[in-house]
């Protein structure tokens, strides 16, 4: 008998891949202060919060810019963001992401979004999946980015199920980190290699059914 009464979603990577628009607005961004922004370099930015992006992504440029500036460019780099996300529809909603989530709520499993994202809810509405999350945690009510457990606790709070009841679904170490250090069950999202410490690892959703989430 799985003792699961609760999953917890994180955004970006696992419902639906919005880390190529990031990547667009950080490269234009980056174009714009004079030097390149690799794939490979995007890959660092998953699961990590827009400033502490901000940070990484000068560290590339080799650039110091003062807060006030900083906080122009963080900016600048989310509006870029947010005119891409705009367009965004149901079919960006990764392969096998709806039918898990209709599957768990036949099943009377409560579900929350855990995710470091400001832009959430415009994410969640624009994909028709609002009305699947009983509870939405992200970068706007939580003080402290993942690996910090913060934003599963507060999940696992809302939700009104103990951190114990919980599966996380997460696609960056950081996730997966602060899932465990929430002593929560955690799903990886991509290659096993890669991911550590996750409880089981898939490559996606795609026939994801009950029977994942037995522990
Ligand atoms: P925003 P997740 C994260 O989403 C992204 O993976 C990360 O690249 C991004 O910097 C962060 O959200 C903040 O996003 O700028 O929209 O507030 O994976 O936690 O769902
Ligand atoms: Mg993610």
């Amino acid at each position: 008998m799985s003792k699961t009464k609760a999953c917890l979603f994180d955004l970006d990577g696992v419902v639906v891949d919005t880390a190529k628009y990031h990547y667009l607005a950080w490269k234009r961004l980056a174009n714009s202060l004079g030097f390149d922004f690799t794939h490979k370099d995007n890959e660092r930015l998953k699961g990590v919060s827009r400033m502490q992006s901000l940070e990484i992504l000068l560290s590339i440029g080799k650039i110091k810019p003062s807060d006030e500036e900083k906080s122009k460019m963080a900016e600048e780099k989310n509006n870029w963001y947010v005119e891409y996300i705009s367009k965004l529809d149901e079919n960006e909603i990764l392969p096998g992401v709806k039918d898990f989530l209709i599957e768990l709520r036949r099943n009377g499993i409560k579900i929350a979004l855990g995710s470091a994202s400001k832009n959430s809810m415009l994410i969640l509405n624009n994909l028709n999946l609002t009305s699947y999350f009983d509870a939405i945690i992200d970068g706007n009510k939580v003080s402290k980015a993942k690996p910090d457990p913060e934003v599963f606790l507060l999940g696992a709070y809302e939700l009104k199920v103990h951190p114990s009841e919980c599966v996380v679904f997460e696609d960056a170490q950081a996730g997966i980190d602060a899932a465990k250090a929430a002593n929560m069950k955690v799903i990886g999202i991509g290659q096993k290699d890669v991911l550590l410490n996750a409880d089981k690892v898939f490559e996606g959703l795609s026939n994801a059914d009950m029977d994942i989430i037995e522990f």
